[in-house]
């Protein structure tokens, strides 16, 4: 059993106690009504299942600005200078609340988690003593880094791009920041590391060899390969897949892309994809499609968890809230059969009028809930049957007769041509798409 009372180095969030599980009777807003990390679903326990984890970014340092207005969050233990104290204090901060939310792991890039100085070595050594407060922090809380990244979009000097500049001193400088951020991801004992092409893409064709970009993009992924085996870091990488923002074509922009890329420069065996909500949406496709292209070729490896706005067409990172969302996508995991690396990554900020400190609980609870029973319907949904034996149904023809034989190859043009002048005319049944919905619905 857990104690109940905490011992935190920081004391910003004293009003609000542990987030305990109280069932789906509670009325308590700081209380789990479904996600009850030790209840057993299908031989693991939800905490196991789900792997949640904190953004930094978003939850330190997302300050609710936006093109039109200041940022708006309060922060109260935050200076807001860029020194490398006041980032040790927010990492303790972030600790403080990673233990009342009782998430298990959390996720940085290099940037958001020590400040950026006048020059590379300044900057990796603001990192090391932050990195040092992290590792504190991980010990005697037991938390966990799911991922780390280097932020090669923020700086202006990665306005070209950085794997993908036409300035191969930018790319140079992105490779020196990646090559830290692994090191230090590694230092934390990450369990993996993800590369999302920020600016990784093109504003117009006018100005761009786009060949020549991607290949020395897969050379910066080849040199990180080399030097994940050389520092014997043995998580997992990612390529995190977006179509669009910040520019306007991203060359990593949907799960069959990145697939492609990988395997046309020979690295498919080095990387999963991390798929983000948001990001299939921008796409055009629905999240479900992503984790079913990735799980197709054994490479799903995490999520970001969040949501869009069908009404906007940016990345708006909200939290998810809606169950058939959570249940599409627990359907996808569990049917690969979980996660394992990976976890569900709350990559996904408070609105910006949702300016309060306590804004922060609220939202990941919902998230974690709505994952929660996304997880108990996929698993009943799953348990039960229909939808399976549905789908295996479907394609009986396959399972014997001339279906068996095309998939054997053992048949040719003629002889399928012989078959089917012999047959006839096709037989075929409904899809029963309606049916089917209304099997999901008996269990939401
Ligand atoms: C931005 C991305 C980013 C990655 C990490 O849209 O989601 O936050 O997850 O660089
Ligand atoms: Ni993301
Ligand atoms: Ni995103």
């Amino acid at each position: 059993m857990q104690s109940n009372i905490i011992e935190t180095t920081t004391n910003y969030f004293t009003d609000i106690p542990k987030i305990k599980y109280e069932g789906a009777g509670s009325r308590n807003p700081f209380a789990f009504k479904h996600y009850n990390p030790e209840e057993y679903i299908g031989g693991k326990s939800m905490r196991e299942h789900l792997r949640f984890a904190v953004s930094y970014w978003h939850t330190m340092r997302g300050a609710g600005a936006d093109p039109f207005g200041e940022g708006t969050a309060s922060m109260p233990w935050d200076d807001h200078s860029n020194s490398v104290e006041n980032a040790q204090k927010r990492a303790r901060v972030f600790f403080e609340f990673l233990e009342k939310i009782d998430a298990d792991y959390y996720c940085f890039h290099d940037r958001d988690i020590a400040p950026e100085l006048n020059d590379l070595a300044a900057s990796n050594k603001a990192l090391d003593a932050v990195v040092a407060t992290l590792k504190e922090e991980q010990a005697r809380t037991g938390k966990k880094l799911l991922w780390g990244t280097a932020c090669l979009f923020t700086h202006k000097r990665y306005m070209h791009g950085a794997g993908t500049s036409c300035s191969a001193d930018a790319f140079a400088y992105g490779a020196s920041q990646v090559k830290k951020a692994m090191e230090v991801t590694h230092e934390l004992g990450g369990e993996g590391y993800v590369f999302w092409g920020g600016r990784e893409g093109y504003s117009t064709l006018l100005n761009t060899d786009m060949k020549r970009e991607l290949d020395h993009l897969a050379k910066l992924l080849h040199m990180a390969v080399d030097y994940k085996k050389e520092i014997g870091f043995e998580g997992q990488f990612y390529i995190e897949p977006k179509p669009k923002e910040p520019t306007t074509h991203q060359y990593d922009t949907d799960s069959a892309t990145c697939l492609n890329f990988l395997r046309e420069y020979d690295l498919l065996d080095h990387f999963k994809l991390n798929i983000e909500t948001n990001h299939a949406t921008l796409a055009g496709h629905t999240m479900q499609h992503e984790l079913r292209v990735a799980a197709s070729a054994n490479a799903l490896g995490s999520i970001d968890a969040n949501t869009g706005d069908p009404l906007l067409g940016w990345d708006t990172d909200q939290f998810p809230t809606d169950i058939y969302l959570t249940t599409h996508t627990m359907l996808e995991v569990l049917r690969m059969g979980g996660l394992t690396t990976g976890g569900l990554n709350f990559d996904a900020k408070k609105r910006r009028e949702s300016f309060e400190p306590v804004d922060l609980f609220h939202a990941h609870i919902g998230g974690m809930d709505a994952f929660a029973r996304g997880l108990k319907i996929a698993h009943a949904i799953l348990e039960d049957g229909r939808l399976a034996d549905f789908v295996k149904n479907r394609y009986s023809t396959w399972d014997s007769g001339i279906g068996q034989k095309i998939e054997a190859g053992t048949v040719s043009f003629a002889d399928l041509e012989k078959y089917t002048l012999e047959k006839g005319e096709v037989k075929l049944e409904s899809g029963r798409q309606e049916m089917l919905e209304n099997l999901i619905n008996e269990y939401i």
